[in-house]
């Protein structure tokens, strides 16, 4: 690796500007960015990069808001309007955004404990009022950041530093939980899946309504090490021996057991009225033509 000096960025010639077309999309004086050797989160942020120069959306009116975590930290390295906000709160500040300036397209960017542990109050409620927001949601089975502690989606028999002997807690199956809430795109991606995860996230940016997208994604520091499961690379080697491609398959089948199949694709991609849509039919129809729309973005 060769490292530049001269620039106040230090990083190295692999991620110059005329060497590699994401660089536009990144904070690149604050590389290198705090994720470990073979952590997933990266990966996810080059596949998203990709799709936000590919997507018909205004990078100006762009805003990418995250919580606390590992995965938390997205928003810190995107060249966008970003916000890193209390743990867990990520959907409730994204929607005061989006309602306060519906012009944006508000994309959520977080871990699964972030989004669904302290978080999945605000998480079930925004796809319940299908809130017009883009939610990345990078599932590596447990809290990163602070130590391997078990996460809402922690596979039974695992072990984690809270859970020593091998958890036993029924863990969530994320696309079946947003399907059930209301959500109006669905999908899976492991990290492997880089391409297919680009393509999902493309689709979701040119999409209205509560979208939302799981990136399996490993951590070798903590999940990995404690279940003995290797590093970055033993971990890819698994999503491409375990993971099945299914578009449209059934939410309530895909749940993930450890070290078993892993089911990928776009599940749901259907249409229903936004909360703002909602908003503006239900008060037209009662209120009458003296109500002026609420401009829905
Ligand atoms: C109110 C509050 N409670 C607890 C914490 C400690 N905390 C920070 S990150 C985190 C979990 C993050 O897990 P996840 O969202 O899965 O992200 P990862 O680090 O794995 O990417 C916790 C519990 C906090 N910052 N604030
Ligand atoms: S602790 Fe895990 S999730 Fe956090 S940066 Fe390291 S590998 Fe990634």
């Amino acid at each position: 690796m060769k490292v530049d000096n001269d620039a106040n960025a230090f990083y190295c010639d692999c991620v110059k500007e005329e060497q590699n077309p994401v660089n536009a999309m990144l904070r690149l004086d604050r590389m290198p960015s705090i994720w470990c050797p073979g952590c997933g989160v990266g990966t996810s942020v080059n596949a998203f990069a990709r799709a936000l120069k590919q997507a018909k959306v205004n990078l100006e009116k762009t805003a990418i808001v995250s919580g606390i975590g590992c995965s938390g930290r997205v928003s810190g390295y995107l060249n966008f309007d970003s916000f890193h906000t209390t743990h867990g709160r990520a959907i409730p500040f994204a929607t005061g955004l989006k309602l306060a300036n519906p012009e944006l397209n508000v994309v959520v960017y977080s871990g699964e404990g972030d989004l669904i542990a302290i978080g999945g109050n605000h998480f079930i409620h925004a796809a319940r009022r299908n809130m017009d927001l883009l939610v990345i949601c990078v599932n590596n089975f447990t809290y990163g950041m602070t130590g391997g502690q078990v996460s809402p989606t922690s596979p039974a028999s695992a072990k984690f530093t809270t859970a020593p002997f091998g958890q036993f807690e029924e863990p969530f199956n994320l696309p079946n939980l947003a399907e059930s809430a209301g959500a109006v795109y669905v999908a899976r991606w492991t990290t492997f899946h880089v391409n297919q995860l680009a393509k999902s996230m493309r689709e979701a940016l040119n999409k209205r309504g509560f979208r939302f997208i799981e990136v399996i994604s490993p951590c070798p520091t903590l999940y990995q090490r404690r279940n003995k499961l290797g590093d970055g690379l033993d971990a890819m080697k698994y999503y491409v021996e375990k993971s099945v491609i299914n578009n449209n398959a059934d939410t309530r089948e895909i749940k993930i057991d450890f070290q078993d199949e892993i089911t990928v694709g776009t599940f749901v991609n259907k249409e229903r009225p936004t909360f703002l849509e909602s908003m503006n039919a239900r008060f037209s129809q009662t209120i009458g033509a003296s109500y002026q729309p609420y401009p829905e973005g």
